[in-house]
Order: C-alpha cells, then sequence, then structure tokens
C-alpha cells in the first residue's frame, strides 16, 4: 500500500460527516463511503449533488464539507459538473487558478439518479470526455422519498413500491457494466466496510484524468429495514456472499479485487433485512432464495 495511503488512513482529518445538524440515519452505509472518499479526496472537491439522501449534508451552517457544493436535480447532476468544469477551466486560462488551486467535480448521486433518472446525462458527459469522478452511493431505492424500488433494487427485495409476496419482480441492472460499455478511464466497485480496497481504488481514481465512477453499495438501515448495529456486518456480507462484487475496469480490462472462496450462502445477507424476510417468515421461500443462489453463482462461475 503506498504512503498516501497510509497517511490518510492514520490522519483522519477533523470533517466528521456525521457532525453539526445533519439529519442522517445511524448506520447509513453510504455515509460511511463517502465519509472514508472525501477523506481520501480531500477540500479541493466541488461536489455535484443529484437529488437524495445526501443532500442533507449540504445544509448551511451544518455541512460537514469544507468544499464546495452545487445541488441539482436527480437528472443533472454530470450536466452541473461540465459547469463547474468548464468554470474551473476558464479561471484557469484567465490566471485566476493556479494548478495548486485548481478542484475536481464530484457528482455525488444515490442509485435512483445514477441508474435511472440521470443515466442520459451520464452518458453524455462521458462520451464528451468530462474531467470529473462520479460517486453513485447505491442503496438500492429512492431512499430520501421513502425506498421506491429503483433501477437497482434487487430481485425480491421488498420497498414502498413492490410490497408483493415476492417483493421486486426485476433484476439490478449492470451500472459497472454500463459505464465499462463507455470506455471511460476508470470504473470501480467499492463498499465502505471495506475501506482498504476503497482507498486504493480512490487513489487510483485520484491519479487519472477523465470519467470516472466510484459505485459503492450502500447499506441502508432505514430501507433495508435492519438494525444500524448491523451495516458493517451487512457490507461485509454482500462481499463474502459475492452478493457486491469488488472490482475495476481500467485501460479496457475488467480485474476482481477480491475473490470470496469460499463463498457464504447468500441466505446469511439475506436474512439479516427485513426487506427479505418474506423469504424467511411464515414459510421459507426455498424455490426464491435457490434462484438467488443461482444468479450469484452464475456470476463468479464466468469469472473464475
Ligand atoms: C427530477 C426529480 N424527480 C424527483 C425528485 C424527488 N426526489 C428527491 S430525492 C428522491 C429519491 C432519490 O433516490 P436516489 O437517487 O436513489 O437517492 P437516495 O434518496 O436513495 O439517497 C426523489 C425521487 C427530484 N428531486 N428530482
Ligand atoms: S435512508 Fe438509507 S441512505 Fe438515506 S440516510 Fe438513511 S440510511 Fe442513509
Ligand atoms: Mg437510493
Amino acid at each position: 500500500m503506498s504512503e498516501a495511503i497510509i497517511r490518510s488512513l492514520k490522519d483522519l482529518p477533523s470533517t466528521h460527516l456525521l457532525g453539526g445538524g445533519t439529519a442522517m440515519c445511524a448506520g447509513c452505509g453510504g455515509l460511511q463511503a463517502l465519509h472514508e472518499i472525501y477523506d481520501l479526496l480531500g477540500r479541493r472537491t466541488v461536489f455535484v449533488n443529484a437529488a437524495g439522501c445526501m443532500t442533507l449534508l449540504s445544509v448551511y451552517p451544518f455541512t460537514p464539507f469544507q468544499s464546495g457544493f452545487l445541488y441539482t436535480s436527480m437528472s443533472s447532476a454530470p450536466a452541473g459538473a461540465q459547469g463547474v468544469r468548464d468554470a474551473l477551466d476558464i479561471l484557469r486560462q484567465k490566471g485566476r487558478l493556479t494548478a495548486e488551486e485548481d478542484m475536481t467535480a464530484v457528482v455525488v448521486a444515490g442509485d435512483g439518479a445514477s441508474y435511472g433518472m440521470g443515466l442520459s446525462a451520464t452518458s453524455a458527459a462521458i462520451e464528451r470526455n468530462l474531467d470529473f469522478v462520479y460517486v453513485c452511493y447505491d442503496n438500492e431505492g429512492y431512499g430520501n422519498t421513502g425506498q421506491q424500488a429503483s433501477g437497482a433494487t434487487p430481485h425480491a427485495a421488498r420497498t414502498a413500491t413492490t410490497t408483493g409476496a415476492h417483493g421486486h419482480a426485476g433484476y439490478k441492472k449492470d451500472l459497472f457494466a454500463i459505464w465499462a460499455a463507455h470506455r471511460p478511464v476508470y470504473v470501480a466497485t467499492v463498499i465502505g466496510s471495506e475501506p482498504l480496497d476503497l482507498a486504493k481504488k480512490l487513489e487510483k481514481a485520484a491519479s487519472l484524468k477523465g470519467p470516472r465512477l466510484i459505485l459503492a453499495l450502500a447499506p441502508c438501515p432505514t430501507g433495508w429495514d435492519y438494525d444500524p448495529k448491523l451495516s458493517v456486518e451487512i457490507g461485509h456480507l454482500a462481499v463474502k456472499t459475492g452478493i457486491w462484487p469488488l472490482k475495476e475496469y481500467v485501460d479496457g480490462q475488467v480485474a476482481h479485487t477480491r475473490i470470496p472462496h469460499p463463498r457464504v450462502p447468500v441466505e446469511e445477507y439475506l436474512k439479516l433485512q427485513g426487506r427479505f424476510a418474506h423469504l424467511f417468515e411464515p414459510q421459507r421461500d426455498d424455490a426464491a432464495i435457490a434462484e438467488i443462489q443461482a444468479y450469484v453463482d452464475g456470476y463468479w462461475k464466468e469469472v473464475v
């Protein structure tokens, strides 16, 4: 591990995203990931935020950020990042901003925006080779408005809009593959409960220029219905079961940074969350659990 990573992990700055008057839920996995990401990216960032839970972090004077923050509608954060990048470039050209003072445009958006409403603007920004980092914290639903289903909701999960006996009928979109198909400079999946893996990827992303995605699974006690103290355990299980593969795309190649072996059965992850409780009570739904297991097994069969 590089000295820069070790330094940033040892000297976590005094920017506590849980401080101030922000009304975030205890145990928020998205906040955990964003905290780690901000510690590594530092103050010279301009966050461009699509409406969602993390918008609550912007409320002056309680914001924990010591950097810029631009709030946009759910669909337009990448367009906002373009405007920020252009403005910084103009200031650089006019000599009003030195290279040391320059800042990074960082989109912070949830899955509702990233997998759905903002996807068109994202595709266009990558096509223009916009120099920006895109952080998606993926809590697998429209969390801020009460956890309606999104394009990231996993099969069988119950949400505010998929309340039936079998939960969500669809399957989670593969945003990693959608980004990689655009051939950007960097794409990575991370999770806050694996901070060293996250730090290595952030360090790599920060060293590059162009469109870069950091896609963080964000365990969400409120939307996924579990005790906040389980967030880190659920994050570990997402990786150990193989449900959340940790990987990166660089130079046209996909590499897995963690290959869980042996993989923990998916039910260990599912049974901790109320959104999957109908798979276990009042009767165990063996067929549905086996289907989810087969889906995950099918993914890893292609990898190893
Ligand atoms: C274009 C648009 N439609 C709807 C809304 C209302 N809205 C605000 S936050 C939100 C949920 C966003 O979900 P997601 O992107 O997953 O972020 P999360 O709330 O889960 O953090 C919605 C629907 C909006 N701000 N803009
Ligand atoms: S609803 Fe979920 S993502 Fe939103 S603040 Fe609460 S725990 Fe975090
Ligand atoms: Mg969400």
